[in-house]
C-alpha cells in the first residue's frame, strides 16, 4: 500500500513516519525544500522526542521518501496548516492547494484524508469541490473522502498519535470503512466512527472546551488577585470534587491550535456564539496585564532609571520549544514600549525575535525576573544564584513555578498570577 501525506510539519511528518515504521511504503510531501532535504536525509526538522529515531530508521528503510510534489498513491493525507487570516478570517490557501495537487493524482478507488483542523463545512465544501473538479471524478463514486482529525499535543506527539481515541469522519459508509481500515494500521486507540461535519465539529469543540477553560481560569485568578486569595490553592480544591476540572491560569493561550480553533467554531454560526469571542478575548488580554503587572512592580520598587527584565521562558507551553502565538511576544512588545529593557532564556529554543541568552547571561544585572513559561528547569532555579547576579529583587511568575517561601527568604518581592497579597 502506498500512502501521500502532504505536509510534513508537527503532525503531518509524525504521521507519516508511524505509518512508515508499519511497513507503509509512505512519501512525504512539502512545498517547503528544505524541510523535504532534511527528512529525505533521515533528519527531523524540528525537535519531538522520540521523532529523530523514528525518521532516521525509516529513511534509512527506504520506507519514506520525500518530494515537493504529490505522486500516485493508494491513499492521501492531507496535514497542512489552517492559520487565521489577518483579517480573522480561516485561512484555507494551503488546504486547497494540497486539495488541488492530490485531485490532480487522484485514481478511481483513491482514499483522501484530512487532519488538519478546517473551520466545519470544509471537507465536504471546499475539499470535496476541488477534488472533483481537478480530477473529474466524484467522491463516494470515484474516491473516498473523510475527516480525521489529529489530536496529539506536542511533545507526547508519537505516543498520543498511537494511543488516544481517533474520530474517522467520513462522507458515506465506504469512506468511513476505508479510513477505518487505514487508521487500524498505527492507531491503538479506539476509532470512533461518525460522519464528516460531526468530526469536524467535535475537533474545534475540543479546543474550544480547553480555550474556555483557561479563560475560567484566568478570570477566577484576576478575582483572586482583587480578594486576596490563591487561585492555584481555588482550583486545586475546587478540582478535588469528582465532576470539576478547572484548567490553570497562566501569561495567555499559545499555539497554533487553541487561540484560532474557537474562531473556527463561532464564525460557523456567529449569532450563536457569545461565551467563545469572550473567552477568546479574555486570554488574548492576559499578557497585556502581564505586563502592566510587571511595570507596576518595577514602578513600586521606584527603579529611576530604564529597568532590566529577564523574561524566562519563549515557548507557548512548558517542555517544548514550539514559539507559535506564544504569549511571550506580546509580553516583549508591551515591555519594550514601556522603555524596559529586556532579555530573553529559554532552554529549548534556540532562535526568536530577540537573542535567546543562556540563564546566566540573561538574568545578570536585571531588576525583575519574569517567568511566561513552566519549563520544567524553570521550576528548580536557585534563590541564591539568583540574588548572587541579579541587581533586583523581583520576580514575577505567571506559572507559579517559582516556590514563593524560599525566595522570599533571600530577599526577594515574588508576584504570582492569581495570588492576591
Ligand atoms: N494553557 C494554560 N492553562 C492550562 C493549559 C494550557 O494557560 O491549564 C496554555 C498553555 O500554556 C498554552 C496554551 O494554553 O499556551 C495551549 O496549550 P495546550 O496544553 O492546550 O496545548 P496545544 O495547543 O499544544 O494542544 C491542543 C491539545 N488539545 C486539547 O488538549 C483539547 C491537543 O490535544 C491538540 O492536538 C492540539 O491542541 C491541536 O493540534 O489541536
Amino acid at each position: 500500500m502506498r500512502l501521500c501525506v502532504v505536509g510534513l510539519g508537527y503532525i503531518g511528518l509524525p504521521t507519516a513516519t508511524l505509518f512508515a515504521d508499519v511497513g507503509v511504503d509512505v512519501l512525504g510531501v512539502d512545498v517547503a525544500a528544505d524541510k523535504v532535504r532534511a527528512v529525505a536525509g533521515g533528519r527531523a526538522p524540528f525537535p519531538e522526542p522520540g521523532l529523530p529515531e523514528l525518521v532516521a530508521r525509516v529513511v534509512t528503510q527506504g520506507r519514506l521518501t520525500t518530494s515537493l510534489t504529490v505522486e500516485a498513491s493508494d491513499a492521501f493525507i492531507i496535514s497542512v496548516p489552517t492559520p487565521l487570516g489577518a483579517n480573522g478570517e480561516p485561512d484555507l490557501v494551503a488546504v486547497r492547494a494540497a486539495a488541488r495537487s492530490v485531485g490532480a493524482a487522484l485514481r478511481p478507488g483513491n482514499l483522501v484524508v484530512v487532519e488538519s483542523t478546517v473551520p466545519p463545512g470544509t471537507t465536504s465544501g471546499l475539499v470535496r469541490q476541488t477534488l472533483e473538479d481537478v480530477s473529474g471524478q466524484r467522491a463516494g463514486k470515484g474516491f473516498h473522502l473523510a475527516y480525521c482529525p489529529e489530536r496529539a499535543i506536542p511533545g507526547q506527539t508519537l505516543r498520543e498519535m498511537v494511543y488516544n481515541d481517533r474520530l474517522v469522519g467520513g462522507i458515506d459508509q465506504a469512506s468511513v470503512d476505508a479510513a477505518l481500515a487505514l487508521y487500524r494500521r498505527v492507531v491503538k486507540g479506539q476509532l470512533l466512527p461518525s460522519d464528516v461535519l460531526t468530526c469536524e465539529l467535535a475537533k474545534v469543540a475540543e479546543n474550544s472546551y480547553r480555550d474556555v477553560n483557561i479563560a475560567l481560569a484566568n478570570e477566577l485568578a484576576h478575582i483572586c488577585e482583587k480578594v486576596g486569595a490563591n487561585a492555584w490553592e481555588v482550583i486545586s480544591l475546587a478540582n478535588r470534587h469528582p465532576r470539576v476540572n478547572i484548567h490553570l491560569p497562566g501569561p495567555g493561550v499559545g499555539g497554533h491550535c487553541l487561540p484560532k480553533d474557537p474562531w473556527f467554531l463561532a464564525k460557523a454560526a456567529p449569532d450563536q456564539a457569545g461565551m467563545l469571542p469572550l473567552a477568546r478575548h479574555i486570554n488574548d488580554e492576559q499578557p497585556h496585564r502581564v505586563v502592566s503587572h510587571t511595570l507596576d512592580m518595577l514602578r513600586a520598587a521606584g527603579l529611576s532609571e530604564p529597568a532590566q527584565v529577564a523574561v524566562l521562558g519563549a515557548a507557548y507551553r512548558g517542555g517544548v520549544d514550539d514559539v507559535r502565538e506564544t504569549p511571550t511576544i506580546p509580553i516583549i512588545t508591551g515591555l519594550v514600549e514601556a522603555g524596559a529593557s529586556v532579555r530573553l532564556c529559554d532552554p529549548y529554543v534556540e532562535r526568536f525575535q530577540v537573542p535567546v541568552l543562556p540563564y546566566e547571561t540573561a538574568i545578570e544585572g536585571v531588576d525583575l525576573l519574569l517567568v511566561v513559561t513552566d519549563h520544567p528547569e524553570f521550576k528548580k532555579l536557585s534563590a541564591v544564584h539568583a540574588r548572587l547576579l541579579m541587581r533586583g529583587r523581583l520576580v514575577y511568575d505567571t506559572r507559579n513555578v517559582i516556590d514563593r517561601e524560599t525566595w522570599t527568604a533571600e530577599g526577594f518581592t515574588v508576584d504570582t498570577v492569581g495570588v492576591g497579597r
